[in-house]
């Protein structure tokens, strides 16, 4: 039998410093080097200084990174399946040493913490991702994440709180755990059921977690992510609203939200048991775990990640040594004749089993289709429409890459004209020279540099279409990781098209029309990209132009029947 320890007990990890500390802590922070926390590292650091992450202290030193890395423990036994490391620059990293203390900041400069170093390595960034997620493959957020966004090297050691990270947001629907446990101690829940979700709830799961609760006779916590989820989720504030449409739907006094600011890697089995970890901290007894938990979607070729219930299979085995029980769950499916949910193995060969997939659902979305009834809350689908409008209402980026003198600019252009002409949307053309002579004049042409570079032109492109507009980028872009980055930055808010030039090196060295290939070839100019510097050429771009082939006005053609078929024009 499973020990289940009550949900206001459980030693709580505090990482905030006593009131008499804060005023020394403050000065001597003005004085040591500043690392300025990036998103993820903002996400952990809450939940490490409050406690949600309990055992730890801060964050992890070599050899804890080691043992969870190889056996999903902490050198002192305690389970912990993910690693919780402090990513910091070279540069930075060759200013501090084991002893030192460093100041870690918000974006703002407000200063959150001083960490005290005892422990800095080089990761090896493709041993942990295949050690924590069991792959290599980019696809996957967390090692695309790993590979291509982190720092090169950790720093660990114990915190010394000195502020929570600020939110402005949903203020009364934030909790540390200590506060959730005095929330359920007052309220007088001693069985309390949390459901984790990064996603919009709908009938299937009121039903589920509803379930869950009756047959346990327990209190239900809806416990949904609101830091970092899976790139291309619906954002957080739309979120909130529909659950705070659903928890109409449940009997008063049994069914609380709150909010948690956790940085999800979407590592599927080792990320249910870290889950698990973090609901206990937070004062739960049970957790419900369904089918693909932390899911990252599908691999490089098509293949999911890990299997449906490995995410079971591995808290099961985990549960009791964590001290919270796993509730798993099937599916829940609408049965036609019955006009109810039942657990799909419920189901007779003779009834008719309704389902919406998620991706059924965004399509119905996209397109403005009807969702029907027993799917979902009017309230529910009403939000997401406003946040998610049918496609024609929604902006989109069209993202050239290719060799320069490929073609990219001309065609770009002659595409803006075209939009222009059909208006209804702001466009904007942010081509490679023009975001070179306006936004990145101080940049080279070095990795580092163009990556910047690509970056900022996704960083406008995704604000353009957020709101609504249409921006036509045509840098060379050369590299396959940046260009994911921007597409997921984009994808966020509308469409996103990649069009790769694909003219090959050769005719675009022929046309050479700035000179700039014959000035490359003889070494004027350096890092020129398909002479002396590389192109990855692109293997998933929604359209491929050959130039040599085609003209202009056929090739904008092709764009814009793309841009129809998916929806965008109407
Ligand atoms: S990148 O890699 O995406 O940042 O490059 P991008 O900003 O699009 O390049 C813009 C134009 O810079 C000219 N140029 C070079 N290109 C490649 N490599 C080197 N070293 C280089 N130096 C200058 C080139 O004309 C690019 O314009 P396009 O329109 O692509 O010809």
């Amino acid at each position: 039998m499973a020990k289940i320890i009550a949900p206001h007990g459980g030693e709580l990890v505090n990482c905030y410093l006593d009131s008499s500390l804060l005023d020394a802590a403050k000065n001597e922070a003005q004085e040591l080097p500043s690392w300025d926390l990036t998103e993820r590292q903002l996400c952990d650091i809450e939940l490490i200084l409050n406690g949600g992450f309990s055992p730890l202290t801060g964050f992890m030193g070599e050899d804890d990174y080691q043992a969870v890395c190889k056996d999903l423990k902490l050198t002192d036994g305690s389970v912990w399946p993910i690693p919780i490391t402090l990513d910091v620059s070279e540069e930075f990293a060759e200013k501090v040493s084991k002893g030192n203390g460093v100041t870690l900041r918000d974006p703002e400069g407000v200063v959150i913490a001083i960490l005290d170093i005892d422990s800095k390595w080089l990761a090896d960034k493709k041993l942990e991702a295949e050690q924590i997620f069991g792959t290599t493959d980019e696809l996957h957020p967390a090692v695309d994440y790993l590979i291509n966004r982190s720092n090169p090297v950790y720093l660990g050691g114990k915190l010394r709180g000195v502020e929570a990270p600020g939110h402005y947001d949903y203020k009364s629907l934030r909790d540390t755990p200590a506060e959730l446990r005095a929330k359920f101690k007052a309220k007088g829940w001693t069985k309390v059921v949390a459901f984790q979700t990064r996603n919009p709830m709908h009938r299937a799961h009121q039903e589920l977690t509803f379930r869950a609760a009756k047959n346990l006779e327990a209190n239900l916590l809806i416990h949904p992510v609101v830091g970092m989820t899976k790139p291309g989720d619906i954002d957080h504030y739309s979120r909130v609203r529909c659950y705070e449409h659903l928890l109409e739907e449940y009997p008063e006094q049994t069914t609380a939200l709150s909010l948690l600011p956790l940085a999800m890697r979407m590592g599927g089995p080792r990320e249910a048991v870290w889950h698990a970890i973090i609901r206990k901290n937070y004062g739960c007894t049970h957790f419900i775990v369904g089918r693909d938990h932390a899911g990252p979607g599908k691999d490089s070729n098509g293949n999911d990640f890990y299997g449906p219930y490995d995410a079971q299979e591995l808290l099961q085995k985990y549960q009791d040594e964590i001290g919270i029980k796993m509730m798993p769950f099937e599916m829940m499916v609408y049965v036609e004749e019955r006009a109810e949910y039942a657990p799909i193995s419920q189901v007779k060969e003779s009834e008719t089993m309704l389902n919406i997939s998620g991706t059924e659902f965004r399509r119905r979305l996209n397109e403005g289709l009807d969702i029907p009834k027993w799917f979902s809350y009017d309230k529910v689908v009403e939000e997401l429409r406003k946040t998610k409008p049918a496609r024609h209402k929604q902006g989109f980026a069209v993202f050239f890459t290719g060799l320069s003198g490929s073609g990219k600019s001309t065609i770009a252009n002659a595409l803006m004209i075209k939009l222009l002409e059909a208006g209804g949307r702001a466009t904007t053309l942010l081509d490679g020279d023009l975001v070179r002579k306006h936004l990145s004049s101080e940049l080279t042409f070095s990795k580092e540099h163009r990556d910047i570079n690509i970056t900022r032109i996704g960083y406008v492109a995704s604000e353009i279409v957020k709101n609504r507009g249409i921006a036509i980028c045509a840098p060379i872009a050369p590299y396959t990781s940046t260009r994911r980055r921007v597409r997921e930055m984009i994808s966020n808010y509308g469409g996103f098209v990649e069009v790769y030039v694909a003219t090959p090196l050769e005719e675009c060295e022929r046309r050479d029309r700035k000179g700039l290939y014959a000035l490359a070839r003889k070494g004027i100019i350096k890092e020129f990209t398909g002479i002396s510097d590389p192109y990855e050429e692109p293997t998933n771009a929604e359209i491929v132009i050959d130039t040599t082939q085609y003209t202009v006005e056929e090739e904008v053609q092709k764009i814009l029947l793309k841009l129809e078929s998916m929806g965008y024009l109407k």
